[in-house]
């Protein structure tokens, strides 16, 4: 979970399988679990704000906010992903260094950390290791 500055709040959550979604969180509301997931809809049910679709999987963690963008950490997806709130689509930030565990962004910096030794990842020299990426603004 995380926030933005106005106090939005944003969630990363796994789908059963594939299905992986970012959602934007109110309260009060109902999120589909588990009678939707995805992009499926249903009355009285919030669809996300993106979702990894059925054929893929993003396996989320950890979760920033930054300037009207979501970075997520993506273990199976092996990626740090880079949700833009304003446009209504996402990319591949980061690439090639394996599980990405959790996030934080700082100082105008992105700060995320591998996770290849937690027993599913394929270990890498040095692992694990903590990054430091700036944010272009
Ligand atoms: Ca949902």
């Amino acid at each position: 979970m995380t926030w933005s500055l106005d106090g939005t709040m944003y969630a990363s959550e796994h789908g059963d399988n594939a299905n992986d979604e970012v959602n934007l969180i109110e309260a009060g509301q109902n999120y589909g679990w588990p009678v939707i997931e995805g992009r499926e809809e249903r009355e009285n049910m919030i669809s996300p704000l993106f979702t990894s679709g059925n054929e893929a999987t993003w396996a989320p963690s950890g979760m920033a906010y930054d300037n009207e963008k979501l970075y997520v950490a993506a273990l199976r997806g092996s990626a740090v992903l880079e949700f833009d709130l304003e446009k209504n689509e996402y990319r591949e930030l980061v690439t090639d260094l394996g599980r990405i565990r959790d996030i934080y962004v700082g100082d105008e910096n992105l700060y995320f950390i591998s996770n290849n030794l937690d027993g599913r990842g394929i270990e890498k020299e040095n692992d694990d290791k903590l990054y430091r990426m700036p944010l272009s603004r």
